[in-house]
């Protein structure tokens, strides 16, 4: 039976590969082991920004453009191996936003998902769906799909926090739409505050029917509450030796995550603990909201300070050590792997 299959020359392949392709044909032969690698091999790298080294350039852009010809005067966090993709990870967008005092950000609204991490200046609001609420810094706040949402610093001093939007997996979906306002701010239809209460205060109210489809109804976490939260659990039983002591951000209607494609958390590691070695398949983003904290990011060592941002590319090892008691804040694709049934961690000695 040896005589039935002739092994070709590899000219006569690649002729045969030429008429495949006049006729939109490929052999899957050729290209099988890039398309099933026994293991996830993310494009992205690990990065870390240094807060105080970008501050200055974003300042800078603030004296350049208004935040109003911008539309959104943001520095946008751009993976070292994507560059110019607008990407911090595979599917994640991050950058960092600049509202100077007295500037509106117009209101608009997009199917992506926006979360925001206030990071630095006092005075900073959002509106969503006409509400506005105080971003104070460690705040967790959210945009929904589809909210509309506009921004203003009624401060004195310029406000910055980090973007993150799932705006590569919208785009890889190819579901991305976007909507001008009709005004530069929205009216406001309910108090400040108004969300908190009514969801966020361990009670739901009867007939609850969430305000957003798939997202959390809370659009602020603040930080003074999962700080205090952390500070408690921390307290309460022996810290995880992987994960320290984390909480995730939860929407109070189904108690799953916030978003439904952006998964978000934070951790506490108290000063001189050290976790040990894990990976898990999502890409994450991290800010340090508070404390010195050391991040092992594959073979990368990151001493993070205040502000600093961080990345680790899905399936890459991650642990971290605490010079002081420190809060990082994290996002990632986690929740669209867990619907897709994709998520896998590992955890190391
Ligand atoms: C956006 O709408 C905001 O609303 C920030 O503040 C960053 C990056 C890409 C696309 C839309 C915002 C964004 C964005």
């Amino acid at each position: 039976m040896d005589d039935v299959v002739k092994t070709s020359t590899e000219a006569q392949r690649q002729e045969f590969y030429g008429r495949l392709a006049t006729q939109n044909l490929a052999p899957l032969w050729e290209v099988l082991r890039g398309l099933l690698p026994s293991e996830p091999r993310s494009k992205a790298v690990p990065h870390r920004w240094v807060y105080d080294d970008l501050r200055p350039l974003l300042l800078e852009s603030g004296s350049l453009l208004t935040a109003q010809e911008a539309e959104r005067r943001v520095l946008v966090l751009e993976n070292p191996a994507l560059k110019g993709m607008s990407r911090a990870t595979a599917t994640m967008y991050a950058g960092i936003q600049l509202i100077m005092p007295g500037e509106t950000a117009p209101a608009h609204r997009h199917s992506p998902s926006a979360l925001r991490f206030m990071l630095e200046g006092e005075g900073a609001i959002t509106v969503v769906g006409g509400e506005r609420t105080t971003m104070r810094r460690g705040d967790f706040v959210i945009t929904p799909s589809w909210a509309w949402h506009d921004h203003g610093n009624e401060g004195t001093q310029p406000c910055a926090w980090l973007d993150g939007l799932d705006l590569p997996l919208v785009q890889f979906l190819e579901a991305s739409f976007n909507e001008h306002y009709n005004d530069d701010r929205q009216s406001l239809t309910r108090p400040e505050g108004d969300s908190l209460a009514r969801f966020g205060s361990g009670m739901l109210p009867l007939n609850t029917t969430s305000r957003y489809g798939l997202t959390t109804p809370i659009f602020n976490y603040p930080f003074a509450r999962t700080r205090a939260a952390l500070v408690a659990a921390a307290a309460g039983e022996a810290l995880d030796p992987h994960e320290a002591v984390t909480l995730r951000y939860a929407n109070p209607i189904d108690g799953g995550w916030t978003m439904p494609t952006i998964a978000a958390w934070m951790m506490f590691v108290p000063a001189g603990f050290e976790t040990r070695p894990m990976r898990s398949t999502d890409g994450q983003v991290m800010a340090l909201a508070e404390g010195a904290l050391t991040a092992h990011v594959g073979d990368k060592r990151y001493d993070l300070a205040e502000s600093d941002v961080a990345v680790a590319p899905g399936w890459t090892w991650r642990s971290y050590r605490a010079e002081k008691d420190s809060f990082l804040f994290c996002f990632s694709d986690r929740v669209a792997h867990e619907k897709l049934g994709l998520y896998r961690e590992q955890r190391g000695a």
